[in-house]
Parts: structure tokens; C-alpha cells; sequence
């Protein structure tokens, strides 16, 4: 399974396929999901990542033209998965769409992905100047039309910890709530193409916060937030459900298969079998 993760600079794309990683055990009815590392390069990356993130501080963002690809191994109630996700710098995901390079291949990238996850982080979008504003939408609009109406597409709403007023729980899979959020936050955006996109059962639209725990420290005489320990993540788990739903529906298990085998398919060639049979004995007679 490949996944692809997308998203302006700062979205928060590194620290959540991090998180994603070490902090998802989610246990929901009998469904169970466990991330591993799925090769040494990832478990170091990882390692190192989170050491950072547990020393309070944030990890270095990527760099240009550097993509990293994590391997992961998902055991979704006893039956292992392997995903590929692929995170890039937000700088190289702009001047790749905007067709400026194509070092990454970034639009064959997300053609190819079999899950196109798309972070933005509507808050630090206010702050942003007007022309990083259109561009964060653009990303956005221009991710979803290349993924086209056929990609399971999962849109991530970021650091939901920083939403003012404390950003409801109960909101943060709210798929209305999480739209005016948009339109409070984004008016560059383009309502049209994404209404139609969040109708389709192929979206999934969910806030999350890969690390909650933050504290205010003074640096340079700013307030800066860091992240504080223990690192709390809140709705990653929501996340690594919905990407094993989709997995599900692309690969139905053998049971599913089977049962479309017998109440689809031989009620269909069987029926088809007597309608041949009525039209050869009808032309039949006709000649005999
Ligand atoms: N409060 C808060 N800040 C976050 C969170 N995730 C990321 N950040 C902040 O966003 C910055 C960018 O994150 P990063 O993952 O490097 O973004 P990327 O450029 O999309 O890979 C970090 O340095 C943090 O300051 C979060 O869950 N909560
Ligand atoms: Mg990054």
C-alpha cells in the first residue's frame, strides 16, 4: 500500500507520519492496529525524530529536494499490512505542482498512491502572508484535482490543540464543523470542487493534534511553543482507522469476496445460463 502525504511547509507532515508510527496501538471494538518499523532506515529515523520531539524540542524541518520514505508494517487485527508512505520538504511540493521542477515526481507520486493524505494546518494559515495564503489553498485545490475522483483521499486538519477556542473534542471528526472551520480560516479557498470531494465516500475528513502537549518558552524574547512530554497525540488513532477502512474497501477480505461470489455472481450466471437456454430452444424451434 503506498501513501502519500501532502501539504504546504509547516503543515506538520513529518511530525505526523512520526507519530503515526510509535503512538498508534488503537483498540476499537475488534478492530486492533499496531505500527512497526518495517525496515532499519525507517527505525532510525524514527528514533531520531522522537528523541527530539521528547527533549522538547521540534525536529529540524525537511529539507529540498530530500524525500524520505517510511516503511511501515500495520498489524490490523492479527493480519500484517506493509505501507510505504512518502513525506517531501513543503517547498519542493509547491514548485513541483506549480511545474517549476520535477525532481520527486510529486504529481506521479500522488497518481500513483494508493491513499493521498492531505495536511493543512488551518491556524498557522491566518498568521501566513496573503500570497503563502493562496498558495496553501492552491496546494490543496491542486492536489485534489490531480488525484481525480478515484483516490481515496484523507484530508488532515493539523495541530487542532491550537484551534481557538480549545477545538471541541467531539468536533474533531465532524465533518460540518470541521468545514466551517475552512471557510472561517481559508476564505482563498475553493468551496466548490471540495464539497463535491467531501460527499464522495472516498474522503475522510478528520482534525488532529500529533502532539497536544505544548508549553510556551521564551526564545530570542518570543513565545515559542514546544512540545512537552508525555507527547499525547489525539486523533492519530482516528486517522490510522480510517486508512485501514479504506484499506478494507480496496481489499475486501477473503470472506467478503466469497460471499460477493455467492450471492452476486452465481445468481447472475445462473440466471444468465437459463435466459441462453430459453433463446437457443426459442431459435430451435423457430428452425425445427
Ligand atoms: N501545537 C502543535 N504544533 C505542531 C504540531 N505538529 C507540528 N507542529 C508545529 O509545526 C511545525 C512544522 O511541523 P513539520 O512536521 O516539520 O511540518 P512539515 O513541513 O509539513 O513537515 C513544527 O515545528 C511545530 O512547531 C502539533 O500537533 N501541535
Ligand atoms: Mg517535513
Amino acid at each position: 500500500m503506498k501513501v502519500f502525504i501532502i501539504g504546504p511547509e509547516g503543515a506538520g507532515k513529518t511530525i505526523f507520519a512520526t507519530m503515526l508510527h510509535d503512538y498508534v496501538t488503537s483498540e476499537q471494538g475488534n478492530l486492533r492496529i499496531k505500527v512497526r518499523a518495517g525496515d532499519i532506515a525507517t527505525k532510525k529515523y524514527l528514533a531520531k525524530e522522537l528523541n527530539v520531539l521528547k527533549h522538547g524540542e521540534w525536529p529540524n524541518s525537511t529539507k529540498e529536494g530530500k524525500q524520505i520514505t517510511l516503511n511501515w508494517i500495520w498489524e490490523v487485527s492479527g493480519r500484517e499490512l506493509s505501507f510505504q508512505l512518502a513525506d517531501s520538504a513543503g517547498q519542493d511540493i509547491r514548485s513541483e505542482l506549480s511545474g517549476e521542477q520535477d525532481q520527486l515526481h510529486i504529481k506521479q507520486q500522488i497518481q500513483d498512491a494508493d491513499i493521498l493524505i492531505i495536511l493543512v494546518d488551518i491556524y498557522g494559515h491566518q498568521s501566513d502572508a496573503h500570497e503563502k495564503k493562496i498558495e496553501n489553498a492552491w496546494i490543496i485545490e491542486e492536489s485534489l484535482k490531480i488525484a481525480g475522483e478515484a483516490k481515496m483521499i484523507l484530508i488532515g486538519v493539523s495541530k487542532a490543540d491550537l484551534i481557538p477556542p480549545p477545538f471541541k473534542r467531539e468536533y474533531w471528526q465532524n465533518t460540518e464543523a470541521i468545514v466551517s472551520l475552512f471557510k472561517e480560516y481559508m476564505p482563498e479557498f475553493n468551496f466548490e470542487a471540495f464539497r463535491r470531494r467531501l460527499q464522495s465516500s472516498k474522503t475522510s475528513i478528520v482534525a488532529f493534534s500529533a502532539v497536544s502537549n505544548t508549553s510556551n518558552r521564551s526564545e530570542n524574547g518570543r513565545l515559542i511553543r514546544f512540545p512537552q512530554n508525555p507527547l499525547n497525540p489525539i486523533g492519530i488513532d482516528i486517522i490510522a482507522q480510517e486508512i485501514v477502512r479504506i484499506v478494507k474497501k480496496k481489499n475486501p477480505s477473503l470472506v467478503r469476496k466469497l460471499l460477493s461470489i455467492v450471492f452476486f455472481w452465481i445468481p447472475i450466471i445462473i440466471v444468465s445460463l437459463f435466459i441462453l437456454i430459453a433463446l437457443v430452444s426459442y431459435i430451435l424451434t423457430i428452425f425445427l
